[in-house]
């Protein structure tokens, strides 16, 4: 099996299997079987493309066999940065059937990621697209490839040339090639089937320590993982699911999303942009009726249908997870949009909580719902690792049928994140509500969710570190009103810049504060970071508040964050 795989112990492998949770199935039969049970039927949308399942199945199988021929084996990895579209289906089932392990990196995502990503995990090639919002991922793709030793191919949907191809040549060093290229013109190879108890993906984790670790998902968990959402959902093949949220993402991919919606033989439609006056139309024109949001886009949809005229009817069932949702969103939601809303608190790692369709409105106002499947073991414990007493507050560890039991090559971390008898630290701090439900009240993780995406304090203080100019930084998370959570940076100059104001507003135009957002924000881009996890907000100090034990207090920076932030204004 996979290095660097943690398997289940087999008795408890032995009890998901009789228990009917994992079937043994390679998630390529997925598609294989609803191309036999729903075969001319659309499966796909994206703006360029439809296809129905059978076209899909016989893509995939296509690509694979290109693949094949490139030189991927089974067991290799392959990094993958697609936006939502077609092509992104088509290589995860081309992947999954050869038995190579998709890397799923996200848009967002730039070179200090994607070179974390790759050396981690030794991928052997990298999917990804020309261009997208301006940057040019062909040309980070062959940054990569000259520097990262186990990378051998970069595959570009689109044109490999790049926009900004200054290397002269044209674009042939024979290891990048076009996806166009490896898709057409092949007969189906006759490739063995995967182990379905070994890993078939693997997953970014929002990382708090330090850089973004690996999850790995099996065929079997992650199978089990989509249908019981597709369930929980209540999704028939009547259904036509939206991807709005990168779907490089466990919520979309699989939660039901893309996976869960193939199970049930319900079409995906993939759109490229989630502001409301692209995709309402959208939504009227496909007769959408269930998709996944983050809490500042299910706000945002929310207002928006004041001011987008759409027929938003077709709308049954809108998911909102990834971060807290506030209760006023959660109630004008389903009257604004028409549809009921399910409140879904799930991880990468494994466990999904959800609240269902026919909960009073009650419970899917006010708590993130309770485990999906019968074999999801909660554990709510204090801070000396004991369980608390109900009602009462404490971090939730959790395992179970489609929850990890280890990161991909991380024996160490795994040995703190996880408890010898194989609970997962989720590191949420939960209480259940009198209905069984749970309530997210905060976290004990060092880390930022900034309207659902995860950001790693340690990640930016590091890059921040590199900076001539700082001597000491402290990432911390702060109150935002849109996004939940912003991203604010505390620095400590380096001796010649000390006394540099370092925030805005100040007076003297003449001269640019050295440490204001946007040099930062330049700093951080030539770094390679991705655009999300820069700072919003910079704050320098002389000195550092310090708790009890002499580490920095990040709670009282976040605290001297919102204050400064709020007399700024
Ligand atoms: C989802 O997955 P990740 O891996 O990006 O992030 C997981 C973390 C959780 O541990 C929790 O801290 C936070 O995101 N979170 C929530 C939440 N849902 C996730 N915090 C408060 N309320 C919620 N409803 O975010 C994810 C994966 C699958 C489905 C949905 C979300």
């Amino acid at each position: 099996m996979t290095d660097g795989f943690v398997p289940w112990p087999a008795e408890d492998a032995a009890r998901y299997r009789a228990a009917g949770y994992w079937r043994g199935e390679p998630l390529g039969r997925l598609l294989r079987d609803a191309a036999a049970a729903h075969g001319g039927r659309t499966a796909l949308a994206d703006p360029a493309a439809r296809l129905t399942f059978t076209e899909w199945d016989t893509a995939a199988d296509r690509l694979a066999a290109g693949l094949v021929e490139l030189g991927v084996r089974s067991g290799d990895r392959v990094l993958v940065q697609l936006p939502n579209r077609a092509e992104f289906a088509v290589l995860c089932f081309a992947l999954f059937r050869i038995g190579a392990l998709p890397v799923l990196a996200l848009p967002g995502h730039r070179e200090s990621e994607l070179r974390h990503l790759c050396d981690l995990a030794t991928a052997v090639a990298f999917v990804t697209v020309d261009e997208l919002d301006g940057h040019d991922h062909a040309a980070t793709a062959r940054t990569l490839l000259k520097t990262c030793p186990s990378l051998r191919h970069v595959v570009v949907v689109g044109e490999p040339g790049g926009s900004g191809d200054d290397s002269g040549d044209d674009s042939g060093d024979g290891d990048t090639v076009p996806y166009r290229a490896l898709a057409e013109g092949r007969e189906p190879a006759d490739l063995p089937g995967p182990d379905p108890s070994g890993p078939a993906l693997l997953l970014l984790s929002g990382g708090s320590t330090g850089l973004p670790k690996l999850i790995p998902r099996t065929h079997d968990d992650y199978a089990y993982n989509a249908r019981t959402m597709a369930a929980v959902c209540g999704l028939t093949a009547a259904d036509v699911h939206l991807a709005v949220l990168p779907v490089a993402h466990n919520f979309p991919l699989a939660c039901p999303g893309l996976l869960g919606a193939l199970t049930a033989g319900a079409a995906t439609v993939l759109a490229p942009n989630p502001s409301p006056p692209e995709v309402f139309p959208l939504i009227e024109r496909e007769r959408v009726t269930v998709t996944a949001l983050v809490p500042p886009l299910a706000a945002l949809w929310t207002r928006a249908v004041e001011w987008v005229d759409a027929d938003l009817s077709s709308l049954r069932l809108v998911q909102v997870g990834g971060a807290r949702l506030p209760e006023e969103t959660a109630r004008a939601l389903p009257g604004a949009l028409g549809c009921r809303l399910q409140q879904v608190f799930g991880m990468a790692e494994g466990l999904l909580c959800a609240t269902r369709p026919d909960d009073p409105e009650e419970v899917v106002a006010t708590t993130q719902g309770r485990p999906v499947s019968p074999g999801d073991e909660i554990r709510i414990v204090g801070s000396d690792g004991a369980e608390v007493p109900p009602g009462v507050t404490g971090e939730l560890l959790t395992r179970g049928p489609y929850t990890l039991r280890g990161y991909y090559r991380a024996p160490e971390h795994n040995a703190r994140a996880l408890t010898p008898d194989g609970f997962y630290r989720s590191g949420d701090l939960v209480r259940r509500a009198p209905s069984g439900n749970l309530i997210v009240e905060g976290r004990v993780k060092e880390q930022i969710n900034r309207g659902g995406e995860k950001i790693s304090p340690e990640e930016v203080e590091r890059h921040l570190l590199a900076h001539p100019g700082i001597a000491q930084a402290a990432v911390v998370g702060v109150p935002d009103e849109v996004l939940g959570e912003r991203v604010c940076a505390f620095l400590l100059p380096a001796p010649a810049s000390q006394g540099g104001e370092g925030t805005e507003g100040t007076e003297s135009t003449a001269t640019p504060p050295p440490l204001s957002p946007a040099a930062l924000g330049e700093f951080l881009r030539e770094r390679g970071l991705a655009d999300f996890k820069r700072p919003e907000q910079v704050e320098t100090v002389t000195s550092w508040p310090l708790t009890g034990v002499g580490k920095i207090d990040r709670r009282a920076l976040a605290a001297i964050a919102a204050d400064r932030a709020r007399t700024a204004r």
